[in-house]
């Protein structure tokens, strides 16, 4: 009760950390609500205890090395504070997170928009959802004051301009396509070309997600950067990564490859709201040491929120203290 209830006294605060807690309530459900079983009043402290701990942790995709560090790091503390009571732990693995993530730098919210014309560029393979996201990310730049464009940088599955065309619609900032087939880097070119006589702020750019042939992926992606970058100095300010969170490891594995094919600036990871694994944010920044950006909690345009550390850790634990 008392960490959580001092955190969020803000009203915008609490409200923002109630969408984390109904956004990720399949993995407390699934995962963290145990812990309250294995943390019961009365229950003896011993090693069986430390390895259920683990196990449930490693359910839920937080990444071994921090698993095993944090419940090293409980076993010393146990000791060294001669610990009898299973229930005091819970405050104990609570504050170590808050010890080990907040203020460092495994979240970097800010995005590098400050440029006067600024392009995000959204890389992942297929389904994550890299379009959606764009989605997101323009309703919530426009929120914010500035002029977007989308920019159908998907010209290979088929449907993929449409649906997008339709979001920007949705949404109601600018748009930029052409044909089916072309070259994104042309497609790229094209965009930023008109762009620059709209005013625009921010250009949010779809991707093709194909994985399946590393050269060629890393051939376009490549490409795609250089056009950008002659066309805008700085450019793109971002490049993001959307990552599918009910994937779990297999998403830690591809970000790892696309971390080799381009510079990734972030990540933004999806479907928090559809996984028992949420642990995985933890996982990301362990792995490819990318800060994890932003988090998708459902489908429509309001469900995407800046990650922010602590009200994550909340969406983890708040049934358990
Ligand atoms: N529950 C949930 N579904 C999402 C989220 N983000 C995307 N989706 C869904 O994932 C599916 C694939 O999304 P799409 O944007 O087309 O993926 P893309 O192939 O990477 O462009 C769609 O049905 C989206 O509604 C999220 O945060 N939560
Ligand atoms: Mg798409």
């Amino acid at each position: 009760m008392g960490i959580f209830s001092n955190l969020f006294k803000s009203k915008k605060r609490k409200e923002k950390a109630q969408k984390y807690k109904i956004g990720m309530e399949k993995t407390r459900q699934n995962v963290f609500n145990q812990l309250n079983d294995l943390l019961a009043s009365g229950q003896t402290i011993d090693d069986d205890l430390f390895e259920e701990i683990e196990e449930l942790f490693i359910m839920a995709d937080m990444g071994v090395d921090t698993v095993i560090q944090l419940v090293n790091h409980l076993r010393e503390t146990v000791r060294l504070k001669d610990i009898k009571d299973a229930e005091s732990l819970k405050e104990i693995i609570v504050e170590e997170m808050f010890k080990r993530y907040v203020g460092t730098d495994i979240v970097d919210t800010n995005l590098n928009i400050e440029a006067p014309l600024n392009v995000l560029l959204f890389v992942g393979v297929n389904g994550v959802g890299k379009t959606t996201t764009i989605a997101k990310v323009a309703h919530l730049l426009q929120k914010e004051g500035k002029k977007v464009m989308m920019v159908a940088g998907d010209t290979f599955r088929a449907g993929a301009i449409d649906q997008l065309r339709v979001w920007s619609e949705r949404v109601g900032c600018l748009f930029f396509e052409k044909a089916h087939g072309s070259d994104p880097s042309s497609v790229m070119y094209d965009a930023i070309e008109h762009a620059k006589t709209q005013d625009v702020d921010v250009i949010l750019a779809d991707t093709a997600g194909r994985l399946q042939n590393k050269e060629n992926l890393m051939k376009e992606l490549s490409k795609i950067h250089r056009v950008i970058g002659r066309e805008i100095e700085g450019a793109p300010q971002e490049t993001l990564l959307v990552l599918d969170a009910t994937t779990g490891q297999n998403g830690v594995s591809q970000a790892k490859t696309f971390n080799k094919v381009t510079t990734l600036s972030g990540v933004v990871l999806t479907k928090l709201d559809g996984t028992a694994k949420g642990g995985i944010a933890l996982a990301i920044k362990e792995s490819i040491g990318v800060p994890v950006k932003m988090i998708g909690l459902g489908e429509t345009v309001d469900d995407l929120e800046y990650f922010d550390i602590e009200e994550y850790i909340y969406g983890l634990f708040s049934d358990v203290v």
